[in-house]
């Protein structure tokens, strides 16, 4: 008999990973880590809307007698990511833009997850209420890595710094979670890309992108073009390229350029086009960070047909050997990206 599907029927994140669950497409122990990352972009989305706010109390707690410094947003949410890991109690070990090293998480129950993170990227957009955003993958566990192996720690935790540093292409999982107009989570488990909008009236993240295809091609670049002097002179003739208007039928590519990762790179899936983070002469690998930046941005965007690259090599195929590594990036349509690829091979 035929299921009539009911108007009042929602597909929300929960749902979703049920029915992946039920597909054998992932198991309960990464559907909960991915749960708890759910629940920590809920949190941080409600503070990044508040920050204005809250920042009016925290000059009022600076002249009370505790003294105690308002922490930074970017900390703040360091703490809620961390915080709801541990409480799935299926991580094992985090590695964190805000942490020097990784960190083992105590009173893991089961699983053991490797999960990277940048808790707020794009933190220095805040004050001016532009849209940051949190970026994460999920690696498995591996035995080198004990978090019970407490004897020595120190041993242990280079072991990890090692075990936390696989490619990308090993990822079981990854995605991002934008706060702006609205909150959007993106999400992959490897078979394909899933977006999912927060509705707060509902408490739930409800699905809005499903399989979404990135544009195989789009007239629109973002860069950091203040660096352009910096950059290789065929990488500076690529950029001079894309300004051309008689090389592309009258109308030059468009710039757009937020300076939020996580903003630039949602628009450059949905709308095509290229984000870039050259190296220059003073940062000869850009400045973004392989592992809980570059990484997990790339397999989102090869699972919706897109590519990822450093311009030499697939972001996904580096294999980092330390935890903060930076890399250049050029992310986007596939097409796009193959046209940057193209002008650098000729160096
Ligand atoms: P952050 O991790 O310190 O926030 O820096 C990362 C951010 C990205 O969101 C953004 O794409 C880039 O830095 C912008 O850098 P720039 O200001 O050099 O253009
Ligand atoms: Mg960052």
């Amino acid at each position: 008999s035929a299921q009539t599907k009911s108007e009042y029927e929602l597909s929300t994140l929960t749902t979703w990973l049920l029915k992946e669950e039920q597909a054998g497409h992932l198991d309960s122990e990464l559907a909960t880590v991915i749960s708890s990352i759910a629940l920590a972009c809920k949190q941080i989305a409600s503070l990044v809307t508040r920050s204005g706010i809250s920042n009016l109390t925290g000059a009022a707690g600076a002249a009370n007698f505790s003294g105690e410094d308002q922490k930074k947003l970017d900390v703040i949410s360091n703490e809620v990511f961390a915080n709801a890991l541990r409480a799935s109690g299926r991580t094992g070990i985090i590695a964190s833009e805000e942490e020097d090293l990784p960190v083992s998480v105590e009173e893991t129950y089961s699983g053991n997850y490797v999960v990277v993170f940048d808790p707020l990227d794009g933190s220095s957009n805040i004050d001016a209420g532009i849209s940051v955003g949190s970026i994460f993958g999920v690696y498995a566990p591996s035995e080198e890595c004990d978090v019970n192996d407490m004897e020595n720690p120190e041993k242990m935790m280079e072991n990890c710094v090692i075990n936390v540093c696989q490619p990308g292409s090993s990822l079981l999982a990854a995605g991002y979670c934008l706060y702006s107009s609205s909150t959007v989570l993106m999400l992959s488990i490897g078979k394909g890309l899933f977006g999912f909008t927060y509705d707060s009236m509902v408490g739930e993240f409800i699905m809005s992108h499903p399989n979404l295809q990135v544009p195989e091609t789009g007239k629109i670049y973002a860069f950091n073009e203040g660096n352009y002097q910096g950059w290789e002179p065929k990488l500076r003739e690529y950029m001079d390229g894309l300004k051309d208007a008689e090389k592309w039928g009258g109308k030059p590519y468009s710039a757009r350029y937020i300076g939020s990762l996580v903003g630039d790179f949602h628009r450059t899936l949905l709308y095509g086009g290229i984000y870039g983070y050259p190296g220059d002469n003073a940062n000869p690998n850009g400045k973004l960070r392989l592992l809980y930046e570059c990484a997990p941005m790339s397999y989102l965007v090869e699972q919706g047909g897109g590519k990822g690259s450093t311009g030499r090599e697939r972001v996904l195929d580096v294999c980092p050997e330390k935890v903060h590594q930076r890399v250049p990036l050029f992310i986007g349509s596939k097409k796009e990206v193959e046209n940057v690829e193209a002008y650098l091979a000729q160096a």
